[in-house]
């Protein structure tokens, strides 16, 4: 397989962190963001939105370009199943879900690369203001992703479980694939984080399984 990606991308981030997890090898093709080499012809005969995470499954029949980080995920997760990054039993799973989409649709997709760009540029948001818009919307979803583990948590407890040691149970999930790397981008931002010490907790048992170590940006090919 080959992954076009980029260091700092949080997207590729969450799926090198699934590509490790499961063990499996894959050949890094770094696509510079901040160079724009996103928008050259090349780059977008492989994805027509310009968006990097794409992961090449070479050896299917089609040639399979596939894009968009969750999507890439779930097809690793029923393609090599071992371990699981989602839960066997369905309610599990729409939970898994519903924490992991709380970064990738309700943080994420308002502060990456474009959208910053977009404020600063076209709409002229000074730094500050820029900086003000990233960490309300992020912190905004933090704050919900910490509500949905101090529930889970409840829930164990009423069941008689000690509180998870990942964001869902005691393995990572799809939901730590996606929740380590918008921590770390707000780290790269100066975000204080405040008032989310189960979430910190999560990152940080996260940050110890080497899997996540060899993802981080300051170990890929192309950190600056
Ligand atoms: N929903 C997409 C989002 C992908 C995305 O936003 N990728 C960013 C990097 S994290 C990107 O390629 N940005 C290019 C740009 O802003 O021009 C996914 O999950 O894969």
């Amino acid at each position: 397989m080959k992954l076009y990606n980029y260091f700092r991308s949080g997207t590729s981030f969450r799926v090198r962190i699934a590509l490790h997890l499961k063990g499996l090898p894959y050949d890094y093709i770094p696509v510079h963001l901040a160079r724009g080499e996103q928008h050259g012809e090349a780059y977008r005969a492989l994805s027509p939105d310009s968006l990097v995470p794409v992961l090449d499954v070479e050896g299917q029949p089609d040639h399979a370009l596939l894009s968009q980080s969750m999507a890439i995920i779930e097809y690793l997760d029923e393609t090599h199943p071992e371990p699981p990054l989602l839960p066997r039993d369905p309610l599990g799973r729409a939970r898994v879900r519903a924490l992991a989409q709380t970064v990738a649709c309700e943080i994420h997709p308002i502060n990456n690369l474009r959208v910053l760009k977009y404020l600063a540029g076209s709409l002229g948001l000074d730094e500050a203001q820029r900086a003000a818009w990233y960490n309300h919307w992020v912190m905004e979803g933090l704050r919900s992703y910490e509500r949905r583990l101090a529930e889970i948590e409840r829930q164990r407890a009423q069941r008689g479980l000690p509180p998870s040691v990942y964001s869902y149970g005691d393995t990572p999930t799809l939901a730590d694939c996606c929740l380590v790397p918008q921590i770390v981008n707000g780290q790269r931002f100066g975000l204080v984080y405040e008032g989310i010490p189960r979430t910190l907790a999560v990152y940080e048992r996260c940050m110890q399984l080497e899997a996540f170590q060899r993802a981080h940006p300051s170990r890929c090919p192309d950190a600056e």
